[in-house]
């Protein structure tokens, strides 16, 4: 009897210690940046809800894993978990960068099919559980030193990201990559004369310093999403998959805010005195189609065989 009650003693916390799954995760973008904030912000409420349960330990941005080798760190394990868009993981499978192209909020996605496919797709092609989109409602816009008045951009050199790239070259750019971690000295040194960036976040780097113009309107959807690798997701037990699903839906389900965070992006570059280089009529509606033409053809082209199937489930009626 004393020897039972004592074996149990010894073996209590070691069971309590076997439930508690700790899961690496990472940021694709740089840890200052506001996104990352938000992140901590839901890895602390999730880590206090999950004791014993299933834990989050955030190991860091860029510096720990470089921008654009995220994606592979997590497709084959090196972590379990990272907060990246699918830009930044074309080398993992190339329709990753067709998460830009959605025209309708996550929430209608779960409901027509499209996010079905996008997690049949990660799953297959990326070893990836595709958990939950954490920013939309940020249309991506150009921004520029030097000013335009049509939207032609022959002799201008732009930072890019797979996001702006077929768009940008369309127009007559000249295009050059770079992680948002080396934008700001892109800048400085005037190797670029501008980049594509969302509507909020070039405070987080002080990029307003280098910047002049904002071109209006916007194209696309920012897409910001917490991806799991696969097989740490089948190892978790139901409990901990539910738990770790709801919690990022509840993230998720606040994407509203982002619709503020927005608004007050804008005003905020207009107080830093960048000034908006603003396309009219038939002329914006020829760039942003322009934008969506050049943005599906080169996804289409790099996968026939699911390019096409994204298109329509992506697309506004
Ligand atoms: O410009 C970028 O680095 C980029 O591709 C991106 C994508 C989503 C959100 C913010 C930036």
């Amino acid at each position: 009897m004393k020897r039972l009650a004592l074996a149990a003693v010894l073996l209590a916390p070691l069971a309590a210690a076997a439930q508690t799954t700790t899961l690496k995760i990472v940021s694709a973008f740089p840890e200052n940046s506001f996104y990352v904030t938000r992140l901590n912000t839901w890895i602390e409420g999730l880590n206090s809800e999950g004791k014993g349960l299933l834990q989050l330990n955030f190991i860091g941005g860029p510096k720990a894993i470089p921008t654009f080798e995220v994606g592979k760190a997590v497709s084959t394990g090196v972590v379990e978990m990272a907060l990246t868009t699918g830009a930044f993981y074309t080398n993992v499978f190339p329709e990753s960068d067709a998460l830009k192209l959605t025209q309708m909020p996550v929430a209608e996605q779960r409901r027509n099919g499209a996010f079905d496919y996008i997690q049949k797709v990660w799953a297959e092609k990326g070893n990836m559980i595709y958990l939950a989109r954490v920013v939309e409602y940020q249309p991506f816009h150009l921004y520029l030193n030097k000013p335009i008045d049509k939207p032609d951009l022959k002799g201008l050199k732009i930072r890019i990201t797979p996001v702006y790239r077929d768009f940008f070259s369309t127009l007559g750019a000249t295009v050059m990559q770079t992680a948002p971690g080396e934008v700001y000295t892109a800048l400085e040194r005037g190797v670029v004369d501008g980049y594509g960036w969302p509507i909020g976040g070039i405070f987080d780097n002080n990029w307003q310093e280098r910047t002049k113009f904002r071109v209006d309107p916007g194209f696309y959807d920012a897409e910001v999403s917490l991806i799991v690798n696969q097989d740490a997701w089948k190892k978790l037990s139901p409990k901990q998959r539910e738990f770790l699903a709801s919690q990022a839906r509840s993230l998720e389900n606040r994407n509203d805010y982002w619709k503020i965070y927005g608004q007050q992006e804008t005003e905020r570059q207009a107080k830093a005195g960048i000034k908006v280089i603003r396309l009219e009529g038939a002329q914006a509606r020829e760039y942003v189609d322009k934008a969506y033409e050049s943005g599906w053809a080169g996804i289409i082209k790099v996968s026939p065989q699911h390019g096409p199937k994204m298109r329509e489930l992506f697309t506004k009626k």
